[in-house]
């Protein structure tokens, strides 16, 4: 039932002494090894003895996605890279990278929270976990991964995509767990029905779905078509990865893995900490990680903490089930991506005018996007052929940059509606 019994259901009490002790260690350990750091401790009057309480940690600083982008690509590690054994990489905001790292420790670490979020789940050595996160630079497929195997059960490295294959394979394999994006799941479901499939007369039994927001009317769907328990696990490339916290079968919440993790939820206009309960900006610190702590880091994405006792027994704080973004960030098949990256590849052409719109929408459960980009009179009474090679590579920097795929369309001067304050770029029609 638990993965690790004496962390996952340790007293409140004897978890606050533990993360005091390894907030301490961190806070050390960054002022010693990351001048990024020191430098911001010093400004704000902070020596590492200075932290004395849990409530200490309110004086430090903030981290934000844009120290480390100032810091790209490895600037915020802790140790020297002879130490790193991994790096993964997330999209930054103008397409450079968020780039983080792991030690053989933190790697360690990663793999077992997926054991005890898999476990959360009702994983054990006799599954078979079809991981359909994508593998490469994006923490999901491979963070799932080692996870599967650190459990004992069998992982079927599948990535994304293929939607004919993942089904045979479901089929073939006697896949029990499935794990990927829950509109993924949602697609495969019908994709299913289509050819025929019956999911109840298969052995699935839980999906453990994230990387991006979903609703509880997207779980009576998934439980109802593809016949299992779906569960929300939440994680992102700065923190770790899928995994910094996952629901167990009460459905109320994910528990966040306080004893690597100390979550904060803030006012995201004044930083100031909200009292318990409160939505607001999910905060995060990291207290076991060696290459790339991070101090209250702002996620962007809004929440609240639910500290009630869980029936499960695991006595982690749960979060709510993200509503929103206090940034522009879209997330497109799981796939974070921001406006101003489209922007950046439209200035590096300059044969566009500075008018573009996304539009977002999700059709037969898969996400769609278009990019809508107003380029000069002339272009239209220039050849057929021009145009249609405009929209070619546009369409292919765009992929590369934003790591999916978008349809670009080319419209005349005008056609995109102007708006009186902040410049509307997207339009976003996914009901979830
Ligand atoms: P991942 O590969 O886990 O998606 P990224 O770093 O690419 O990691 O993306 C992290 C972001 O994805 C989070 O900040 C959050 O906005 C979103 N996300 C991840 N899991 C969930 C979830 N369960 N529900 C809603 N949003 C999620
Ligand atoms: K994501
Ligand atoms: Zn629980």
């Amino acid at each position: 039932m638990y993965w690790d019994r004496e962390y996952e259901t340790m007293s409140r009490e004897q978890l606050r002494i533990l993360q005091l002790e390894r907030l301490k260690l961190t806070i050390e350990r960054v002022y010693r090894n990351v001048p990024f750091y020191r430098q911001r401790f010093i400004e704000a009057g902070i020596k590492p003895s200075s932290i004395r309480t849990l409530e200490d940690l309110r004086r430090l600083p903030f981290t934000t996605k844009q120290d480390l982008r100032d810091n790209y690509p490895f600037g915020l590690f802790a140790v020297p890279m002879s130490d790193v054994v991994r790096v993964h990489a997330s999209s930054g905001t103008t397409g450079k990278p968020t780039v983080v790292g792991y030690t053989q420790n933190d790697i360690n670490t990663w793999a077992e929270l997926i054991a005890r979020s898999l476990t959360c789940a009702g994983a054990t050595r006799f599954d078979v976990v079809q991981n359909a996160y994508g593998y490469g630079l994006f923490t999901g497929g491979l963070g799932l991964h080692f996870g599967v195997e650190r459990l004992g059960a069998t992982v079927v490295p599948v990535s994304g995509g293929n939607t004919r294959r993942q089904l045979m394979l479901m089929q073939d394999f006697g896949t029990t767990i499935l794990t990927c994006t829950p509109s993924y799941a949602l697609y495969m479901a019908e994709e299913g029905q289509k050819m025929g499939l019956d999911f109840k007369k298969l052995p699935l039994k839980a999906g453990i779905f994230g990387a991006e927001p979903w609703s509880e009317r997207m779980r009576q769907q998934l439980e109802e078509k593809l016949d299992l328990m779906a569960l929300d696990i939440y994680g992102l490339s700065e923190i770790m990865g899928p995994g910094v916290a996952m629901e167990c079968a009460a459905k109320q919440g994910m528990h966040i893995w306080e004893d690597h993790f100390i979550p904060e939820i803030i006012d995201p206009a004044t930083g100031e900490v909200l009292p318990p309960g409160e939505q607001g900006e999910l905060v995060i610190t990291t207290i076991t990680k060696e290459a790339f702590p991070l101090i209250r880091y702002r996620t962007r994405d809004i929440t609240r903490i639910d500290p009630e006792p869980c029936s499960c027994g695991r006595t982690h704080v749960r979060i709510k089930r993200i509503t929103g973004r206090s940034d522009d960030m879209l997330i497109i098949r799981g796939v974070n991506v921001f406006p101003s990256q489209v922007e950046s590849v439209l200035l590096e052409f300059g044969e566009t005018e500075p008018h573009y719109l996304l539009v977002v929408d999700r059709k037969e459960n898969l996400d769609s996007l278009e990019i809508w980009v107003e380029v000069a009179e002339h272009m239209f009474s220039d050849t057929v052929r021009k145009l249609e090679d405009l929209e070619y590579r546009l369409r292919e920097r765009i992929e590369s940059v934003l790591g999916i795929s978008a349809r670009v369309k080319l419209v005349e001067p005008n056609t995109i509606p102007r708006s009186e304050g902040k410049a509307k770029r997207v339009v976003d029609r996914r009901q979830i």
